[in-house]
């Protein structure tokens, strides 16, 4: 093809693709257009496969020509196709309308679980009177659980903690007297001690108020010249913290075989003030805790001079005390993870 015959045949390429470039109003005219004008079996496509036949002093022209001529097509294929696309936006923008007064979708905010807020609440009134906080493993050897707290392996006490085995030597703890062991060992046989010890502890037990998953938190003093009045006042001050001023606090004498003497502790009932109503079986009175002087033998086994210092210790039942203070009838609505009851402790 000579140069002349080229120029006229794109002039004409070019007013036909003027003519079809006005008729495009969609993605299928468009497609249509690019495999026409720009497709393998396009005009231009055979431009550039003629090339190689074209005489050499005219191949730079020729190249030219077909060159400018793919510039042009692509150029009216583009700019349709940016047109045909903002349509579609545009088209789009109108369907899909939003809203912005509506109100958004509302985060929920959970809350601390009840046995959470009573720990932190008694620990962080404890730290206020200088004691330390302490943890220890639930999995926990036979030796801490028992042994050193003066319960040896025959003693009747072991019947009284019906606990889980892991194996001959470990137990899933089953209170949290056992972390006095611990504490007292990394002392050896220093003081003062002042600690404080939340966790969860297992028992073979279940009904209404007892699970057989709980949380305890275990205090220990040790020190010279520690004695009695110094656990009723830290016990009454801490009670009166968590019930209020209102509430009278009776110490009992009771036995546990790590403190001599050992006392059980009880808080007016809050339903009847003392009177006595079906909550406190008639008696007036709710135990809450148990506690005592830390008997010589455990100052003994764990490394301490019993003739030099003395100690005293406690054991809170959390969950009791999350109970009484939330009037809550069942403890196993505290492990049953049913949002419905734990929603009622958000502060929304
Ligand atoms: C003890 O566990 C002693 N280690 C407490 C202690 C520590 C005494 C230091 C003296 C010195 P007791 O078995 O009574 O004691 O348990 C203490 C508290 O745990 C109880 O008052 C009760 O509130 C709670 N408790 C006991 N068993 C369960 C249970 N199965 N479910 C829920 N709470 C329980």
């Amino acid at each position: 093809m000579s140069i002349e015959e080229l120029k006229k045949s794109v002039e004409e390429i070019i007013e036909e693709a003027n003519k079809q470039y006005s008729n495009i109003d969609d993605e299928i005219s468009l497609n249509e257009f690019k495999n026409n004008f720009l497709g393998k079996k396009s005009s231009l496509t055979s431009f550039f496969s003629m090339m190689k036949d074209v005489k050499s002093e005219d191949k730079k022209a020729f190249g030219e020509i077909v060159i400018k001529l793919k510039s042009v097509l692509n150029e009216l294929y583009e700019k349709k196709r940016n047109e045909i696309n903002e349509k579609k936006i545009d088209q789009r923008m109108k369907e899909e309308k939003v809203d912005i007064s509506l109100p958004g979708r509302e985060e929920k905010i959970g809350s601390k679980h009840p046995i959470k807020a009573v720990i932190d609440d008694i620990v962080s009134f404890m730290m206020s009177l200088g004691f330390s906080l302490k943890e220890g493993p639930e999995v926990e050897t036979e030796v801490n659980n028992f042994e050193l707290v003066n319960i040896p392996l025959d003693h009747p006490a072991r019947d009284m903690q019906d606990s889980f085995s892991i194996d001959d030597n470990l137990v899933l703890r089953s209170h949290t007297s056992c972390i006095q062991a611990r504490v007292m060992k990394e002392m050896r046989g220093d003081y003062p001690v002042k600690i404080i010890c939340p966790g969860k502890v297992y028992r073979r037990d279940s009904d209404a108020t007892h699970s057989h998953e709980f949380f305890q938190i275990e205090g220990l003093v040790i020190g010279e010249k520690v004695n009695m009045s110094h656990l009723l006042q830290t016990l009454t001050l801490l009670l009166k913290h968590i019930f209020g001023e209102k509430r009278q606090v009776r110490f009992r004498p009771s036995y546990f075989p790590f403190t001599e003497p050992s006392i059980e502790v009880d808080i007016s009932c809050a339903e009847c003030n003392g009177k006595g109503c079906h909550l406190c079986k008639n008696t007036g009175f709710i135990e809450v805790l148990g506690a005592g002087m830390v008997h010589p033998n455990v100052l003994r086994l764990n490394g301490y001079d019993d003739k030099k210092v003395q100690g005293f210790a406690f054991g809170i039942g959390v969950d009791r005390i999350a109970m009484l203070k939330y009037k809550i009838d069942d403890i196993k609505n505290f492990y049953s993870g049913d949002i419905n009851f734990l929603r009622q402790f958000s502060k929304e």
